[in-house]
């Protein structure tokens, strides 16, 4: 059951695809709204009850305890007293007497108090009048997050290749850099499907252009690159530099394209190309134009692209000079500015007619540009394509997934990346991962075998760590052999990881889960946080801790125990409860629910190499449905699904 409650005069989100029944005021369940501005909606809370959603927030899985704001921001920093990161995923679900949702569907500030003071209160202030609020009444906190998912569209489809292992770094300059990592990871048989090219191919940090000195034949070298089952995956930054001359720019001027300043004219924002304009994602005839700026890349063969600084990020402005130590609010817990003062410095104008400053509109920037590119490359590919965005609002994952940003080599962020990914599910954002192996810092081999074993079951497996940080190829450490054995288990898996996010994308359901949604009747799994679901069939215990040598691990029920090391798979039946289980580094162990069979194939270098037909099964069931295609497709549908059944035993 699902209503809809209408404030004002909404802007157009495009986040709900279904139509929803608009319901009166008077009928509103579970909250109780309080005018003003801003205006709150509150519902109490009984001690037991778990507050699952908000997507990318810090801390855990129960959202409990603490205050989150939705305002998109760039803020390399994550500790876990950060109230807002870089997407806005404004849908929580109270799993109490009576599950129920809410999606509070606005792309001003809205702060989500979810009992912070312990008093049993959940408390949502809107900063804008304008709203919508749709209502989900489930069954579970799993038929309720499903129910959302139902009316917000199908996620994201990516390519298979995307489902493969990525490296990047900010610093790989040129295609002698490149190919170095290339041939690393070939040559210590590190599989790989991708090389992301960060903001210094480009010419000057231009869009849409490519340094020639640095990359002379960047369509042949793809062709090359292709041809040894690698991709090159160039970053595209929202702004567009201010440079008369440039075809990009002349007509964004000319056609009124870009966002406007106090004064009328197009706002001046420095970042990496120096002035820039923002481009006005949220005018369909702009996205349009930018969408089709993507062809640079498309005939040069490139069918992959990650979106940054779409928050948008701005190091200094026309009216902001200096300063550029952000305020940010880390401190009073009731004074919920942030450094906004940029953002209501320029302005859009809507599809509607109205003019709206971007801090009123604020979470809306970084989705419409995911939007924009999305629809682009659905018009200039003939196939899937890969595409992820670091800002966000829910509606964006129709068209790309997202990485969570900065994060830093250390385990309380190899921790979040476990909390995010349920979180995010529930939003919509199926395909998503976190810089494997931390953007900030040094990474330590330790935990960048630990952070591999996990990320290997996440749909986006990319290392990415920042310049001036510590190399953090594979291939840097010590017994790169170990390194290969952890990425060759994600490429073993793929017919299984593939199959079944495709199949939860083309349901309408969530990839990753918490083990709650799945054992809902089991109380100690509810409390569980570090344990999460993989697909129908699988649960995954990582290891994030340093100097562990194993953990303990919470069985619902009897499961089979999967020890994955370079001898390839190894299985044990193992009793419902708690055990002790022993993982060395360069070992894996996950387990595979009662009753279930998963496909594994055999091991490959890239995903080219992989026949997803040449399966073996593991588990205690007797069967089980397998979805494949060509990996390009974009007719997939579950018809494409195969049945497995297991041998009799001879
Ligand atoms: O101001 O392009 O989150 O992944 O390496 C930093 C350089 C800009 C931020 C992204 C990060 C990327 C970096 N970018």
């Amino acid at each position: 059951m699902i209503s809809q409650f209408v404030y004002g005069h909404p802007v157009e989100t495009y986040a709900v695809v279904e139509d929803v029944p608009v319901l009166g005021h008077e009928q509103l369940r579970h909250f109780t709204r309080k005018k003003g501005s801003p205006q709150a909606f509150s519902c109490p809370l009984r001690e037991e009850d778990i507050v699952y959603g908000l997507g990318e927030t810090m801390r855990g899985i129960n959202k409990r305890g603490y205050r989150y704001i939705s305002f998109n921001y760039d803020d390399p920093i994550h500790r876990d007293d950060m109230p807002s990161m870089y997407g806005a995923h404004n849908f929580l679900v109270v799993d109490g007497a009576e599950p129920f949702g809410a999606f509070f569907d606005t792309p001003a500030k809205v702060v989500f108090d979810v009992d912070s003071k312990g008093d049993g209160v959940l408390t949502v202030f809107c900063e804008s009048q304008d709203l919508r609020l749709y209502l989900v009444e489930g069954k579970t906190a799993y038929d309720t997050a499903r129910q959302f998912l139902g009316i917000i569209g199908r996620s994201f489809l990516p390519p298979l290749w995307a489902f493969g292992y990525g490296q990047s770094r900010w610093g790989y300059k040129t295609e002698r850099d490149v190919s170095r990592v290339a041939d690393k990871h070939r040559e210590a048989g590190i599989p790989l499907d991708y090389i992301c090219m960060d903001i210094d191919y480009m010419d000057r940090y231009i869009d849409f252009t490519v340094n020639e000195r640095r990359f002379p034949d960047l369509a042949g070298y793809a062709a090359r690159m292709k041809e040894r089952g690698l991709r090159l995956v160039p970053i595209v930054d929202a702004g567009i530099k201010i440079e008369p001359g440039n075809p990009v720019y002349d007509e964004g001027v000319q056609k009124g394209y870009f966002c406007l300043n106090h004064e009328g004219t197009c706002y001046r924002a420095e970042v990496w190309p120096g002035m820039t304009h923002f481009p006005d994602f949220l005018r369909e005839e702009v996205r349009q134009w930018f969408g089709d700026q993507y062809k640079f890349y498309t005939d040069r063969g490139l069918e992959g692209f990650w979106n940054d600084m779409n928050e948008p990020a701005i190091f200094s402005s026309e009216y902001r000079t200096q300063g550029t130590e952000p305020d940010l609010d880390h401190g009073d817990p009731d004074q919920p500015e942030r450094h906004t003062a940029d953002f209501k410095d320029f302005f859009h104008r809507l599809d509607d007619g109205r003019e709206k400053s971007n801090y009123e509109v604020h979470n809306l920037f970084g989705g419409m540009m995911t939007r924009a590119s999305g629809q682009g490359l659905d018009r200039l590919l003939d196939k899937r394509y890969l595409l992820f965005s670091r800002s966000s609002y829910i509606g964006a994952h129709r068209f790309g997934g997202i990485w969570t940003g900065d994060n830093a080599s250390t385990w309380e962020m190899l921790r979040q990346n476990v909390y995010h990914m349920p979180s995010l599910n529930m939003c919509g954002f199926l395909y998503s991962g976190a810089d494997t192996g931390g953007f900030g810092g040094n990474a330590t081999r330790e935990l960048l075998l630990r952070w591999l074993a996990f990320s290997a079951f996440t749909p986006l497996m990319r290392n990415h760590t920042c310049i001036h940080t510590r190399h953090q190829e594979c291939y840097r450490f010590r017994n790169p052999e170990d390194f290969k054995t952890i990425v060759s288990l994600r490429y073993r898996l793929l017919p299984y990881l593939y199959s079944e996010f495709m199949k939860a994308a083309l349901r309408q359901d969530m990839f990753i889960r918490p083990l709650a949604f799945d054992f809902p009747e089991d109380r100690k799994a509810r409390d569980i946080e570090d344990q999460l679901m993989v697909g129908e069939s699988v649960m995954i215990a990582p290891i994030v801790e340093q100097g562990a040598k194993g953990r303990i691990v919470y069985l619902p029920e009897p499961m089979t125990e999967v020890r994955y090391s370079r001898e390839g798979f190894s299985c044990t039946e193992a009793d419902a409860g708690e055990r002790t289980v022993m993982v060395p580094l360069n070992q894996a162990v996950f387990y595979i629910r009662r009753g279930k069979l998963i496909p594994v194939g055999g091991a490959a270098s890239c995903t080219a190499e992989l026949d997803l037909s040449d399966v073996e099964l593991l588990g205690s069931g007797d069967a089980c449905e397998q979805y494949i295609d060509d990996g390009f497709t974009k007719d997939c549908s579950l018809d494409r699904c195969v049945v497995h059944r297991k041998k009799a035993e001879a």
